[in-house]
């Protein structure tokens, strides 16, 4: 078993035996976590386990400096990603030690052990945890969770390097790459990306960035690329160069996964920004060198019960076009952040009430509108950027993960916003224009069946009449391995499926196939063929015309290639 399956494994077991009372494994799956969701969620926490200070508690059953060790580790590499560093839960239920503690080490311990019959496998009789490690497991969940270090400005600073200054970087650009159709491949597991050139469906250069890259993102001007690591790695790579590379870095805490620029009128390629998981805030920059400039903890009340959350995460950000405003989803605590920009020393901040837990998201055609996942409350939120108001909290399927989602017109209902879904196979439609086509704005106007649940990503383009969307976390490689195709101009006409991974002609692997991206023109749709990382994976380039193949790029630098960032698409947001 991977790590990443046995950490969902790991999840499910506690998560369970939280839950479900007294009777061993009276269920066999991880409550409410459908299997796609759980193949999505168990990343490794880059948070090294020697920097979590670990206090003893007087209740709980005592736990040596080496047991205490060898628990973090296991927790922080397996169980953090869904529980939260401080076990106060996320997508997976809350571990901390007024759960914990009246259930004992004998129950959690038998829970670990067994784990689920129902098909979960389990960490003690499956020989993934030793007796000794599930002993230390039980005992560790009853202590009060280990806090890992802040990260102000001081450590900021220190990891901030500016490794071409602004004064010697080129005046103009250098090279001859048509770079408004140049891709940012990530490289996931290599904590690399590579540059791709479009029309020659070349690698121009492979960059280092973070451990396990995230998302690249672009400034106004198109010269500088943003990539941010899960390490919390931020790179600041000038294409101007005749040879793009890295011009800066910095670590802006020890868990990251959003970037972002400023775009509105006057401030352009003027500050970034950088949203971290831990420790919980996020801190606008320079966005020349990525000197930080100011940090903002969102650690606070939860949008619905009112409660304290310690930890919680920053999602997606988006730069509007309304006003000099970031806009960030905090995950924990469901609010959206309006983050004003124009006054530093005098932030105004407008706190916009969503749902939990928010996550991904993107804007409707006029770039008015943040279309945004709240994925365990199932709904999207909306909201204005011109008045900084929530419009409408949409209940649409099940866990909707859209990415940045897709505008198109519906031949019936107009101007539509479109997400697919982590736990069901639909695609539902949600009308964007409250002039033209009130009735139908904010509402699902439309749901379409698509091959099946395990969706993460959806795509069109101004030009194209497809809508591509993939499945690659679907448990049947027939699902995750193509995608579906619809006809925008006919959408009661059956999906096509294109065989992404077949066409690549790879070897062994799960070969999942993940987040379409057009190119310049919206001509061509590509595609990663998502491989192991000792595997062959591959960029698949489709013809948006024609539906046929186009062309397949293997390289062995190509090492779990997952997001693509097209220069021109991510500048100006279509999609
Ligand atoms: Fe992502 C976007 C978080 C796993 C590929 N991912 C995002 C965003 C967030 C996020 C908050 C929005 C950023 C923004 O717009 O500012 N992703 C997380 C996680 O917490 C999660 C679930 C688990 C983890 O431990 O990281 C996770 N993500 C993945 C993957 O496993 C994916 C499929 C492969 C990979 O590269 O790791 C993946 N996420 C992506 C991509 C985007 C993304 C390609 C950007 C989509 C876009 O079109 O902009």
């Amino acid at each position: 078993m991977n790590q990443s399956n046995l950490a969902h494994v790991m999840g499910a077991v506690l998560a369970l035996s939280l839950t479900a009372g007294p009777v061993l494994a009276a269920s066999g799956e991880h409550p409410g976590t459908p299997e796609e969701e759980m193949r999505y969620k168990g990343a490794p926490v880059p948070i090294s386990p020697e920097s979590a200070k670990e206090t003893l508690s007087p209740k709980a059953p005592p736990l040596t400096p080496q047991e205490f060790a060898v628990a973090k580790k296991i927790f922080f590499e397996r169980c953090a990603g869904c529980h939260g560093v401080l076990r106060k839960g996320a997508t997976g239920k809350p571990l901390t030690p007024d759960i914990t503690l009246p259930k004992g080490t004998e129950y959690l311990k038998a829970f670990i052990t067994y784990g689920s019959p129902a098909g979960m496998p389990n960490w003690g009789t499956s020989g993934e945890m030793t007796e000794e490690q599930v002993d230390i497991m039980a005992r560790y969940l009853q202590q009060e969770p280990p806090v890992p270090p802040e990260w102000g400005m001081k450590e900021m600073k220190a990891s901030w390097k500016v490794i071409v200054p602004p004064e010697k970087r080129p005046k103009k650009k250098m090279n001859n790459y048509n770079l408004k159709n140049v891709f940012s491949v990530t490289l996931r597991d290599a904590g690399q990306i590579a540059l791709v050139d479009g029309d020659k469906k070349e690698i121009i250069n492979v960059i280092d960035t973070g451990y396990a890259v995230h998302i690249s993102r672009l400034s106004t001007s198109g010269r500088y690329l943003f990539v941010i690591g899960r390490d919390a790695r931020v790179n600041l790579i000038d294409l101007w160069m005749k040879q793009p590379g890295n011009v800066a870095e910095i670590k802006v805490g020890m868990e990251a996964r959003s970037v972002e620029t400023s775009k509105y009128k006057g401030f352009e390629d003027k500050y970034a920004i950088a949203g971290s998981y831990w420790p919980p805030q996020f801190v606008i920059m320079n966005g020349n060198t990525l000197e930080p400039l100011k940090i903002v903890s969102t650690r606070g009340m939860t949008v619905d019960t009112q409660e304290y959350h310690p930890e919680p995460r920053v999602a997606a950000i988006v730069a509007s076009h309304e006003h000099p405003e970031f806009i960030v989803n905090v995950k924990e605590t469901g609010k959206v952040l309006m983050v004003n920009y124009s006054d530093l020393d005098n932030l105004e901040i407008t706190s916009i009430d969503a749902a939990r837990y928010l996550h991904d998201g993107g804007w409707d055609s006029t770039h008015r509108y943040f279309m945004t996942a709240a994925n365990k409350s199932n709904k999207i939120a909306v909201v204005d950027s011109k008045t900084d108001k929530l419009v409408k909290l949409v209940e649409v399927g099940k866990i909707p993960h859209p990415g940045r989602g897709a505008n198109f017109k519906d031949p019936k209902y107009g101007p539509v916003w479109s997400t697919s879904h982590l736990g069901d196979d639909t695609i539902v439609l949600i009308g964007t224009d409250p002039k033209k086509h009130k009735k139908n704005a904010w509402k699902v106007v439309r749901t379409l069946k698509g091959q099946g649940g395990g969706s993460l990503f959806i795509k069109t383009h101004p030009k194209s009449h497809h809508l591509y969307v993939d499945t690659p976390l679907n448990p049947d490689t027939k699902i995750s391995q193509t995608v579906a195709v619809f006809d925008l101009k006919n959408l009661d006409k059956p999906y096509q499926v294109l065989p992404i991974a077949e066409w690549a002609k790879l070897g062994e692997g799960p070969k999942r196939v993940v987040q379409p991206e057009y190119n310049l023109k919206g001509d061509e749709v590509w595609f990663s063929v998502w491989n192991g990382k000792s595997q062959e994976s591959a960029l698949v380039i489709v013809d948006d015309k024609t539906l046929k193949l186009k062309k397949v790029i293997k390289d062995k630098r190509l090492v779990t290639p997952t997001g693509k960032f097209n220069v021109n698409n991510t500048m100006h947001d279509v999609y």
